[in-house]
């Protein structure tokens, strides 16, 4: 809850306690410094010590309020490692940094391997391609010349991002990117996945093999299983033995799944680059149809009139896969979604499934809380995780719903302010769980704490753009 103080200071309140919110911007920012590596930021020290892709253009949104210098280099840093023909890999590994500092490490990637790949060592993966929104709102939070400079060198990367996707990618021929590994989606562990997976071949004790890192750091009940890590290493091991190429994915890869998430990601990056593009003297024009293209595409091909909201689809068996997770909210994001769409998105969100109100104890859990597979520990299956919460926030400013962003974002900065910059939360107490001192979690709250609701301190940016 956030209240003002006499001399119109906010102040959060959490927890019976009461933090104000400049204690809240030093947490963070310490978080945020802690994790800093030479050209990027680390998710997290102990359990991803590398650079990941999506969670960079989070945290350049957090460094944009502080060091907007450093959200220039974690994104130049990220597109520097860009494959020939337009993929961003999902790990960008540091070299010097021990054999076994995370699994499965660059040895396992083999990306010297593959054509078109960097000098630097990647996985062969991506992630959603948050980026160009992240590039947009960084400049947008403080313009200068060398944020203008940085927009025209990523610009035509941003560009070879989304052409690889929309080309390589669309193995539906909808219209849609398709994801080759739950790792891709950046919900992993989601429940979105479990019977898609159930069909890829594995067994667990290949894992006898391997030494997983992340049990090592985090508690083993709150991580993919021993089963699921054989799944994730069999898929990764039948992309890379084609090189990662993707032509004929269809007749070989065995997981194919059109995301909700990902795709509203791919159409919210059109709709970015069409803000940047009059920037760097290019036309805004095919942008804007792409981004109408991909929309469109979206509710054509995800979204379900009877749930009244958006699953993935498995190309495997052409449907939609039944679960109702907090992927198929995220579509909000898109300012052109119908209002049919929103306003079902929006009766989901504020269902007894995930809660979303103007006042609200919690942020929104990752996956259906009244489903029999609602794990409220377990990383994906229930937690709540702030990115997602920050994305379906601003997806409810551009939809004109005011009072229930306001919501969330009271309940996002009440969960920091009560357990610190967690991973991810449990969704009842709000407990912290996962990594401590993680990344994302400390720039997005930078984000919302400085993006106040109208009335509060005037007018609220993420509205806006
Ligand atoms: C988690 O994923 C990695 C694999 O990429 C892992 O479990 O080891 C996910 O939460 C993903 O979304 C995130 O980008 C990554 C780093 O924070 O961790």
């Amino acid at each position: 809850m956030s209240t003002h103080t006499a001399d119109g200071r906010r102040t959060d309140t959490a927890g019976g306690g009461a933090r104000d919110a400049g204690a809240l911007r030093r947490l963070a920012a310490a978080t945020l410094h802690a994790n800093w590596e030479h050209d990027h930021t680390v998710p997290s020290r102990t359990l991803y010590p590398h650079q990941w892709s999506w969670d960079s253009a989070f945290v350049a949104i957090g460094w944009s309020h502080i060091r907007p210098d450093r959200a220039w280099r974690e994104l130049t840093s990220l597109f520097r490692a860009q494959w020939a023909a337009g993929r961003v890999p999902h790990i960008v590994f540091n070299p010097a940094l021990p054999v076994g500092s995370y699994f499965p490490g660059p040895e396992f990637w083999h990306s010297a391997a593959a054509e078109g790949a960097p000098a630097a060592a990647t996985s062969g993966l991506v992630q959603p391609p948050v980026h160009a929104p992240a590039a947009w709102l960084a400049y947008r939070r403080s313009p200068s010349p060398a944020g203008l400079a940085a927009l025209r060198w990523l610009y035509p990367r941003l560009v070879a991002q989304q052409r690889y996707l929309a080309t390589r990618r669309d193995v539906g021929g909808g219209g849609l990117a398709c994801v080759v590994h739950p790792w891709e989606s950046g919900l992993d562990n989601s429940p979105a996945w479990d019977a898609p997976m159930a069909a890829v071949p594995a067994d667990a004790a290949v894992m006898r093999a391997y030494r997983r890192h992340d049990t090592a750091h985090a508690d083993a009940a709150h991580r993919p299983t021993d089963l699921d890590y054989a799944r994730y290493v069999a898929l990764v091991a039948s992309y890379r033995e084609h090189r990662y190429r993707d032509g004929a994915l269809a007749d070989r890869h065995p997981f194919l799944l059109e995301c909700p998430l990902f795709n509203a990601a791919t159409g919210a990056a059109e709709h970015a680059l069409a803000r940047i593009a009059p920037l760097v003297g290019a036309d805004p024009g095919p942008h804007r149809e792409r981004a109408a293209r991909i929309t469109e595409a979206l509710v054509r091909r995800l979204y379900d009139p009877v749930t009244g909201t958006f699953h993935p689809r498995d190309l495997r068996t052409d449907r939609l896969v039944p679960a109702r997770t907090v992927l198929g909210l995220t579509p909000l994001v898109l300012p052109d979604l119908p209002a049919r769409q929103v306003s079902a998105l929006v009766a989901e969100a504020s269902s007894p499934r995930f809660g979303l109100a103007a006042r609200m104890a919690r942020p929104l859990p990752s996956h259906d809380r009244t489903a029999p597979d609602f794990e409220p520990l377990r990383y994906w299956r229930g937690p709540s995780w702030m990115n997602i919460n920050w994305l379906v926030r601003r997806g409810l400013l551009r939809h004109g719903r005011p009072d229930l962003a306001a919501g969330l974002r009271d309940s996002m900065i009440e969960l920091v302010a009560r357990s610190g910059c967690h991973e991810y939360f449990h969704p009842d107490t709000g407990a912290g769980l996962g990594s401590p001192a993680f990344s994302w979690t400390a720039a997005l709250l930078l984000d919302v704490l400085a993006d106040e609701p109208p009335g509060a301190a005037g007018k609220a940016p993420g509205a806006a753009g």
